[in-house]
């Protein structure tokens, strides 16, 4: 039988899962990978490029950022109990995000040389298991191709999410069987003899180096190995459309190459897809309950004023258009969420985008809606609805079931269907084109009328508030945001974590293009550069500028994240809206203190005066940088920002807005 090491049958895995990038923080268990990578590389084969992100919290958002973007399952690597504890809350923005990402990380064994019995942890899962769909303690031995078919499997299934593997410290230094059935003609065919590590290698089983069997990480740093040239596995850029998919049973693994194997002989067609075929993103759909989709449909023909609320629809871009069509049949108004661009906002029936808590105003819409049509959606980590009336009717598409009898604005749903939101908006369209009379039609163009010209009225609302304030000092952040809109195009990608002055750009920054527009989905606020450094490395094209809070900057990891975008020429613009602390928690606090200035008590204290100087640090971290106080600077200071992030280097403005 021939054997490999498990760095190339990783690189081999992960090209056939459409993954690209590994974000890294390494620890000695990922030594031999990275040599396998350079090699690879070296060697002109097709393998992930890894990046290194100097702390493990960028590192997760940067993998989020990636999917945004591409929507290909993410490879995050951290080491052991210490970088899985670094991935702080972004692992939960992960999780809320549904992001499909396979997080790698070793674990100390107390019978290893290295590790000390206080270093090592009683449940190293525990760690992450609040927020992944499963954890798996591996044993040494395990089949790293079924393992690893096992993790993307559970990552990439609806609803998708992250899953942890941690594995003994030599796990990734074996040489391992190669599948059989060689779906990559000439993969490590040609290994020239490795000297020293793995070369003689028997599998392992428990420690690796309790048994002796892989020299363990501390004695790894060794001679590099000869390149081995890899034939790249042919995988498509994008996933197969659902249609084309094989029909679906609820909970069926149709669609999935990950059939499982006939016998216990491991096969490449069990553990890796067929060369040629895309990247198993979603092995299973619930099929449309047709029954359901007729209860829908009658009440949201019946309703005098409904709404679409969508949070993460705009996923799948194709949803977008169907969401267009279904608003426009329904004459629905529609509120899109804050993570995703779901609908385009400047759509005559959009009311506009979800608020986030701290936000100066309420979501729209839900004062006159009697029907709410919930498409793929969860309640914000703290939002900012209004109550809803009693006698709202609630509909609620979302492929998680899960979702069905949660809370949804203090209420559960009236009609829940578990349903895949790229089948059920168009059947739901089909079905509402079908049952809409010529009398009903009219009444419908109507409200379109109605809805449109209120929705035109607010919008011109907010632009021409913005202009008003042109001047004012300190800078307003409608103007910054009518400034920023102003010099983006319809491709800029947005990456937006304000919380204060949410509403700022999301009234005046509209998206009309399926992803140029992500939020954070959850509480974790250093979301945003990692996200915007992440959706960078996607390389679509597309600019990214993201706009985020001054305590996100801190808590986004700014050297490490600038570090990586500068070295790496994953360039993107990050404009802060620096209040001088923490706004949210600050007003607050005044509130129930009932004044209008913190007093000196508790300024420092509850972190609601801070400033240090960002753009010094940004500078420090390899990007350009400015600080920005006057109005009359700001278009400038954009300008020259967006010219250098085009040259591929980061760029940070630091603009002080009032408290
Ligand atoms: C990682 C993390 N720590 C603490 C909090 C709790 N929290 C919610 S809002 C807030 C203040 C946020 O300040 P900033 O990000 O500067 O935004 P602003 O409110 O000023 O717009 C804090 C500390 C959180 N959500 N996430």
């Amino acid at each position: 039988m021939a054997e490999y090491k498990s760095g190339e049958a990783l690189i081999e895995i992960l090209n056939a899962r459409g993954v690209d990038k590994i974000f890294l923080n390494p620890g000695f268990e990922f030594i031999d990978v990275l040599s396998s990578v350079a090699a690879a590389r070296a060697g002109g084969g097709k393998s992930p490029q890894l990046v290194l992100c100097l702390d493990e919290s960028a590192a997760a958002s940067a993998a989020y950022g990636n999917y945004m973007v591409t929507g290909n399952p993410q490879v995050v690597m951290v080491h052991s109990e210490l970088g899985t504890l670094q991935l702080g809350g972004n692992l939960q923005n992960l999780q809320w995000g549904r992001v499909p990402v396979v997080i790698l990380a070793a674990y100390q064994e107390a019978d290893s040389r290295r590790a000390l019995w206080n270093g090592t942890p009683y449940d190293q899962g525990a760690i992450v298991r609040n927020s992944v769909k499963y954890d798996r303690r591996l044993i040494g031995d395990e089949d790293l191709h079924e393992v690893l078919a096992e993790a993307f499997r559970v990552a990439c299934s609806e609803p998708t999410g992250p899953v942890y593997l941690c594995f003994p410290m030599g796990y990734l230094y074996r040489k391992i069987e190669k599948p059989e059935t060689q779906p990559v003609a000439g993969v490590g065919a040609a290994d020239p003899p490795v000297a020293g590590v793995g070369a003689a290698n028997p599998p392992l089983s428990g420690s690796a180096a309790s048994e002796g069997g892989v020299s363990p990480p501390m004695d790894h740093l060794m001679p590099a190995e000869d390149p081995i040239p890899l034939d790249p596995l042919p995988v498509p850029k994008d996933p197969a459309p659902i249609t084309d998919l094989p029909p679906v049973t609820d909970g069926g693994a149709v669609g999935s190459t990950d059939a499982p194997a006939e016998s216990n002989s491991r096969s490449a067609a069990a553990v890796l897809p067929a060369a040629g075929s895309p990247p198993p993103i979603t092995p299973s759909l619930p099929a449309v309950d047709m029954q359901l989709l007729e209860i829908m449909a009658d009440t949201l023909v019946a309703a005098k004023n409904p709404m679409i609320v969508s949070g993460n629809a705009g996923r799948f871009p194709e949803n977008v258009k169907a969401l267009e069509s279904l608003a426009e049949t329904l004459s629905a108004s529609v509120l899109t969420g804050y993570s995703w661009m779901n609908f385009p906002g400047a759509h005559p029936l959009c009311v506009g985008v979800e608020q986030i808590g701290g936000s100066r105003k309420k979501d729209a819409g839900y004062d006159e809606a009697d029907v709410i049509l919930v498409i793929d959606y969860a309640m914000p980590y703290v939002g900012s609805a209004p109550p809803i009336a009693s006698e709202t009717t609630i509909l609620h598409i979302d492929v998680d079931p899960l979702t069905q009898g949660r809370l949804l604005w203090g209420r559960g749903a009236d009609v829940f269907m578990k349903a895949g939101s790229r089948e059920a908006i168009p059947a739901l369209e089909k079905l509402l084109s079908e049952k809409i009379t010529p009398e009903k039609r009219a009444e419908l163009d109507e409200r379109f009328k109605r809805v449109a010209a209120r929705n035109e009225e607010t919008r011109r609302g907010w632009y021409e508030s913005a202009l008003a304030q042109s001047e004012r000092a300190p800078i307003s952040a409608d103007y910054l945001c009518y400034c920023i809109n102003s010099v983006v195009d319809d491709d800029t990608i947005i990456v937006n974590h304000t919380l204060s002055h949410c509403a700022s750009a999301t009234e005046q920054i509209p998206r009309v293009k399926p992803k140029t527009w992500f939020g954070c989905p959850s509480g974790a606020i250093g979301w945003a550069p990692g996200a915007a450094l992440g959706a960078a490395s996607a390389a679509t094209g597309g600019t990214v500028v993201a706009i985020m809070t001054d305590g996100g900057f801190v808590w986004g990891c700014p050297t490490s994240v600038l570090w990586t975008s500068a070295n790496y020429r994953f360039p993107f613009l990050a404009v802060i809206c620096n209040n001088r602390g923490y706004g949210a928690i600050r007003n607050v606090q005044l509130e129930m203190l009932g004044e209008a200035e913190p007093g000196d008590e508790f300024r420092a204290e509850s972190a609601v005066d801070f400033q240090p100087d960002y753009a010094q640090i940004a500078r420090g971290a390899g990007a350009f940088s400015k600080t920005v106080i006057d109005p009359k600077d700001i278009l400038p200071a954009l300008k020259e920002a967006l010219s250098a992030v085009r040259n591929g280097k980061p760029a940070v403005l630091d603009v002080h807005l009032g408290r």
